[in-house]
């Protein structure tokens, strides 16, 4: 019999948090796992700090050229958002969009928080029908295909340089996911923060108010919570660091004292922690612009724009199934 959708998840969590925790030598836990309730909202404080440019970059992008995005997918029908944010920037492509024909937007998201909070911000908008789809983005995209009616493109979103989060090769990998369940003319805008120098990506990784390092910490606040663990989040220091060899910054999550830690939930008695040890818990990779066109064009995209914000160096690339 299928397991219900929340125990599924639950027990998913449980097996990653134990495969994390005693993966030697350096622990990690999934980046995923930031965004529960607390997760997702202090992610949309960092949205707002000034350190953290990226989100006011694709903002400012899709401002100045959503209309011209737009005119260049064609009229669109279905509209579909892997990871639906706060519904902030998407609000305004999907105006651009119903000013041609009425519309249907698919947010995809995991965490159910996050899909409410976009279905408030973006219910009510003129000629845009809003239906949330709690799936992991392939499973949801697939879903959202199947609705199609017509031979209208379908447009996927891909915003906020999520694709930052996976490897590289994972990258590439994801975009011909993407590009298999499309069909030649839809379209694909994705957003990826560019490479910029050390100290600007260790402040906005690592701000002066302390709200990165609360949501780092709140991953082990969630393994409390949701696991039953006795972590003392005091013990851990939040870290920003560059990793030159990937051109991106990892967060981390250092042990200060020798402890051991309780995770009844996930099967571990005992994790124990030297004074000094990390715990691995976000990659962001930073591309240069021709590279995220030569990524797509591994995936069976070709280009058919790309825009940049020269305030902070931010991509913004429309891509078209080929
Ligand atoms: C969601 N993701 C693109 C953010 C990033 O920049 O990698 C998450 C984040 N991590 C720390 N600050 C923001």
């Amino acid at each position: 019999m299928p397991q219900p959708l929340a125990a599924a998840h639950r027990d998913a969590y449980a097996t990653d948090v134990y495969a994390g925790l005693t993966h030697s030598p350096q622990k990690e836990l999934p980046s995923k796992y930031l965004y529960d309730s607390i997760g997702s909202s202090l992610f949309e404080v960092i949205t707002h700090l000034p350190e953290y440019g990226l989100t006011r970059a694709e903002e400012r992008i899709l401002q100045s050229h959503a209309d011209e995005m737009c005119s260049r997918v064609g009229p669109v029908g279905l509209v579909a958002e892997l990871g639906s944010g706060s519904g902030r920037k998407t609000r305004l492509l999907l105006q651009a969009c119903a000013r041609h024909r009425p519309i249907t937007y698919y947010p995809i998201e995991i965490s159910p928080t996050a899909l409410a909070q976009c279905e408030g911000e973006l219910a009510g908008l003129a000629s845009v029908k809003v239906v949330g789809l709690e799936h992991d983005y392939l499973q949801g995209l697939q879903e959202a295909a199947a609705q199609r009616t017509d031979e209208a493109p379908l447009w996927v979103l891909f915003l906020g340089s999520t694709i930052g989060n996976f490897s590289r090769t994972a990258a590439v990998r994801f975009l011909r996911g993407i590009r298999k369940l499309l069909r030649p003319g839809d379209a694909l805008l994705f957003g990826a923060d560019l490479e910029k120098p050390a100290w600007q990506l260790l402040t906005a990784y690592d701000d002066p108010l302390g709200v990165t390092a609360s949501f780092n910490l709140n991953m082990l606040g969630r393994i409390n919570r949701e696991l039953g663990a006795n972590f003392d989040l005091t013990n851990f220091k939040h870290e920003a660091r560059i990793n030159g060899k990937e051109r991106a910054v990892e967060m981390h999550l250092r042990a200060m004292v020798n402890h051991d830690v309780r995770i009844p939930g996930a099967g571990l008695p005992c994790v124990t922690f030297t004074a000094g040890e990390t715990i691995w818990t976000e990659i962001s990779h930073k591309y240069q612009a021709e590279e995220l066109i030569d990524m797509a064009g591994h995936a069976g995209f070709t280009s058919a724009g790309q825009w940049i914000d020269p305030q902070w160096l931010f991509a913004e690339t429309l891509l078209r199934a080929t």
